[in-house]
């Protein structure tokens, strides 16, 4: 990818795609494109169709999707199939019939099945029952992999597709109805340190072991993946280790200071019980993580205190 390449970052306002911006732009990438959601309706066939016959991207890193936590993919999995289905579809057909270089797309580590062996190798795909709850999402995910694939083979594209695991950082939700898990304990705990609230609720039992990856590690993969990988095959992104949900949110709680209670509230969803990826195909690829847990949780928290 050379630095003067016409590079087209779909879902640029969203945490990931603003994250992949922010990398290019460090390493002196100086023609990005990007259009608003308001300009430019990426579920709209025909508007995607003449965005890229106008800009005519050599390179598109396909950010752009509807996301949420645990509830939201429960409770509107109408909106999470649709959207992510049209939008993945347009953006990928568009790239093949204006010759794009190289599409990267990103998929999700819930397209492996909920009782996968742990880790999770790249080679489960497809091999057993998805998590009810967050089924429809990651079936529009495995829809956008398999057609990476099909025109790799039918067309001789060059589509790749990586699986990053449970995400935070920057310009992440914190809506707490649709967040994820993450965010949502930043903003309970300061809200509860801020107001002196003698408790804090963890949906869920607080068992569910999660993998936890910073943006900007993810934004890292993505582009040295753009410049080095050029394969069908999937490839997981995370760090190798995983946390308990309750052990995460004692994590939260004593960087923010808060003194109060755990309460678990068992009336919502526990999810996959575990979903830890097997990065060792990553790793061999030459990229590792390089931003830890505490260190991640305590730069996102100085980031955005302010604001919530
Ligand atoms: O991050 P999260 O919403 O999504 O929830 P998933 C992870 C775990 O944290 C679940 C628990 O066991 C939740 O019950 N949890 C505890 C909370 N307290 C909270 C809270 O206040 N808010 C939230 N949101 N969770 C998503 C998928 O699954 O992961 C998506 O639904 C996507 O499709 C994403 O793949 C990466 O990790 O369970």
């Amino acid at each position: 990818m050379e630095k003067n390449a016409k590079i087209y970052v779909a879902g640029h306002k969203g945490m990931v795609g603003s994250a992949i911006v922010r990398k290019l732009t460090s390493q002196g990438y100086s023609n990005i494109v990007s259009a608003s959601s308001k300009d430019l309706d990426l579920r709209n066939q025909q508007a995607v169709h003449l965005f890229f016959q106008k800009e005519k991207p050599e390179y598109v890193f396909l950010a752009a999707a509807k996301v949420g936590g645990i509830l939201a993919n429960n409770n509107h999995k109408a909106d999470f199939i649709y959207d992510n289905i049209c939008i993945q579809t347009n953006i990928i057909h568009a790239a093949y019939k204006n010759n794009v270089k190289k599409l990267l797309f990103l998929g999700s580590s819930c397209i492996y099945p909920k009782f996968a062996q742990q880790p999770i190798k790249e080679s489960y795909f497809l091999d057993g029952k998805l998590e009810p709850t967050n089924d429809a999402y990651a079936i529009a995910k495995i829809a956008g992999i398999k057609m990476c694939q099909s025109y790799n083979q039918q067309y001789a594209c060059n589509f790749i597709s990586i699986m990053p695991t449970n995400l935070y950082g920057p310009n992440d939700n914190y809506n707490l109805e649709t967040s994820h898990v993450l965010p949502a304990l930043i903003r309970k705990f300061h809200e509860a340190k801020t107001n002196a609230k003698p408790f804090v609720e963890i949906w869920g039992t607080g068992a569910p072991m999660r993998e936890f990856l910073h943006v900007d590690d993810l934004a890292d993969a993505s582009v040295y993946l753009m410049q080095h990988y050029n394969q069908s095959e999937i490839v997981n992104i995370g760090t190798g280790t995983d946390i308990s949900i309750a052990d995460l949110a004692l994590l939260i709680k004593n960087t923010i200071g808060y003194s109060g209670e755990l309460r678990f509230d068992h009336s919502k969803p526990d999810g996959t019980p575990r979903k830890l990826l097997d990065v060792s195909y990553l790793h061999s690829l030459g990229w590792k993580h390089k931003i830890n847990l505490k260190d991640g949780i305590a730069s996102t928290y100085a980031m955005i205190q302010s604001l919530l």
